[in-house]
């Protein structure tokens, strides 16, 4: 999506100027992966328009490779973002009937997925319209068919459905993937509340995947890896904008594993991400290269 973002706090009524850039969460774990030293493919659906172009080239120019269906019929989809208070923040969505909406099975291409080590989607696809759940259940079924492992973040958007519909997409899809992201609010939702984020994290790896996250935000994350328990603590730090975290955290979690690292390893990394995006505004901008990982623990406040 093209994103706009108010400039300055207060009423979106009465901002006289936005930012114009680029927002969504697969491409925003894309572009972390790919400044990790890793090697990404974003597929999507954009619009014949200037967005669409806009959405393309910021992709590219993070050398992510784009594979997009420009959609001649359908505007590319749209969202605000407005600080109503200097710690609070609301996304709008202008997306119903967008040019990602509209993503359908025939988009795919089988032989990227079966080339690829991890496809990755998350919940927020389907939630957009039929042929998108469908595109999303036809992606999957290539890699798991191809040996490919699939990667799945539930990122529930209470705008987009119902909790109900969310439900019932989660319950199907969990079984079919290796690795499964949630926070534990959209993880309580999918599967029913539990006492501790380990029970959550055990509960949905009880469904099929190997690896079941739960990110906790400033709490860390816990994980069943393996059937092994794993606990990770979040980096401290004074976070500026917290949207696209998550993807962050995912990024840094699947680039480590691209790259062969232990459980323990690829959380590390995934909260030091996480950590990054939260320190720049902006849903993706933030994120890390490897040679930035440092700065986190950097006590010197102007390097010459
Ligand atoms: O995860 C950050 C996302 O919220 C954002 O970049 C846009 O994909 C997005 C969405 O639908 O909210």
């Amino acid at each position: 999506m093209a994103l706009l973002t108010a400039q300055h706090p207060g009423p979106l009524a009465h901002v006289s100027s936005m930012g114009l850039g680029i927002g969504g969460s697969e491409s925003n774990v894309a572009i972390g992966v790919q400044r990790l030293g890793g090697n990404a493919v974003w597929c999507g659906r954009t619009g014949a328009d200037s967005l669409g172009q806009l959405v393309r080239r910021e992709i590219r120019a993070e050398g992510v490779t784009v594979r997009s269906i420009e959609d001649l019929s359908a505007p590319t989809g749209l969202m605000l973002k407005e600080r109503r208070t200097m710690a609070t923040q609301k996304v709008s969505y202008y997306r119903a009937g967008s040019a990602g909406s509209k993503l359908m099975p025939e988009d795919l291409d089988a032989s990227l997925i079966s080339g690829a080590a991890v496809l990755h989607v998350s919940g927020i696809t389907p939630a957009l319209s039929a042929t998108a759940a469908a595109t999303i259940r036809e992606a999957i079924d290539i890699a798991r068919s191809q040996g490919v492992t699939v990667s799945f973040d539930l990122n529930y958007r209470a705008n987009l459905w119902t909790t109900e519909d969310a439900r019932c997409a989660y319950q199907e899809l969990i079984p079919l993937t290796d690795i499964v992201f949630a926070g534990d609010e959209e993880a309580a939702l999918a599967i029913g509340p539990a006492h501790e984020p380990t029970d959550l994290a055990q509960r949905l790896a009880e469904l099929g995947p190997s690896q079941a996250i739960i990110k906790l935000g400033s709490k860390g994350a816990v994980g069943s890896i393996d059937g092994e328990i794993y606990r990770q603590p979040a980096v401290a730090i004074e976070p500026v904008d917290t949207v696209g975290a998550g993807d962050a955290f995912v990024a840094g979690y699947l680039a480590d594993l691209m790259a062969g690292k232990a459980p323990s390893d690829r959380l590390e990394l995934a909260a030091k991400t996480g950590a990054f995006a939260c320190l720049a505004y902006g849903d993706w901008e933030g994120l890390p290269t490897r040679a930035e990982l440092a700065l986190l623990h950097q006590t010197e406040s102007v390097t010459r």
